[in-house]
């Protein structure tokens, strides 16, 4: 069904985050970097492969050092006031933005930066029903305020700790948000069983052998009965989140 889906095509979908929307089309992203290179691997394989092969994905990096005015590919700078590190320029980073932005419309500028709000399904969710994205990944102390207050429309942090540049929380978001475009996963329910989706973590899972050097499967997964398999799944579900992360049942 889904294998035809180079058109765009216009009808009512039930997302994974139980929204309705309607309009479903291909998604852009556009990813500003000075490491194209280390963006490459992650997608090319697997799951963000399939999705750009199916044209449901289209993921572009544009190295910053293209766009700038100065010699020798500059990007970067001292820090006025002085301080340690270097910042990125706003020039370059202007430059590839209007670049951009004169050939489509963008629905968010996103600033990858641990300063950021904390990246979570929710959000996921919400990134994967837009259209055209640009992603500005920062390095050294940041990038100049300027382009922040005047480009950038979301910032987001992938969690409480720093990374050398923002590429690899880019390749994170791009792959959490890009499964969940419709289509790209072959069995369409299994992003509705992923753990947080439904604010909850997942069940454990097992595949054959049913016996394994005398460690059974729950009897209940054998049983034929889907009913008992969801009920019996949902609990696990329960009892692994009070176990492991207590905060996600309070809210
Ligand atoms: Cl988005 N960037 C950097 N440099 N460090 C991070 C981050 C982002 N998220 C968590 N740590």
């Amino acid at each position: 069904m889904f294998r035809c889906l180079k058109v765009y095509w216009k009808f009512t979908y039930k997302c994974a985050s139980g929204l309705d929307f309607k309009l479903l089309t291909k998604m852009r992203i556009d990813i500003i970097t000075v490491l194209p290179e280390l963006l490459q691997s992650p997608f090319s394989h697997s799951m963000m492969k399939r999705a750009q092969d199916r044209g449901l994905l289209e993921v572009y990096t544009h190295n910053l050092r293209d766009f700038t005015p100065y010699k020798h590919g500059q990007v970067d700078d001292y820090q006025f006031g002085g301080g340690a590190g270097m910042v990125m320029m706003p020039e370059p980073l202007a430059n590839v933005l209007e670049h951009l932005k004169k050939e489509r419309d963008y629905d968010e500028v996103i600033y990858m930066t641990p300063d950021g709000a904390v990246f979570d399904q929710k959000t996921a969710n919400i990134l994967s029903l837009k259209q055209n994205l640009i992603v500005i990944c920062g390095h050294y102390k940041g990038i100049d305020e300027r382009i922040r207050e005047h480009f950038v429309t979301k910032e987001i942090s992938i969690g409480d700790y720093v990374l050398s540049g923002g590429e690899l929380a880019a390749a994170v978001i791009v792959d959490a948000v890009g499964r969940l475009i419709p289509g790209v996963l072959n069995d369409e329910t299994s992003a509705l069983m992923d753990s947080f989706q439904d604010g909850l973590l997942a069940p454990p899972v097992y595949t054959r052998p049913a016996d394994f050097r005398g460690w059974a499967v729950p009897e209940v997964l054998l049983s034929g009965d889907p009913k008992k398999v969801d009920t019996w799944r949902h609990e696990e579900s329960i009892k692994r989140t009070a176990e492991r992360r207590p905060g996600l049942l309070d809210s």
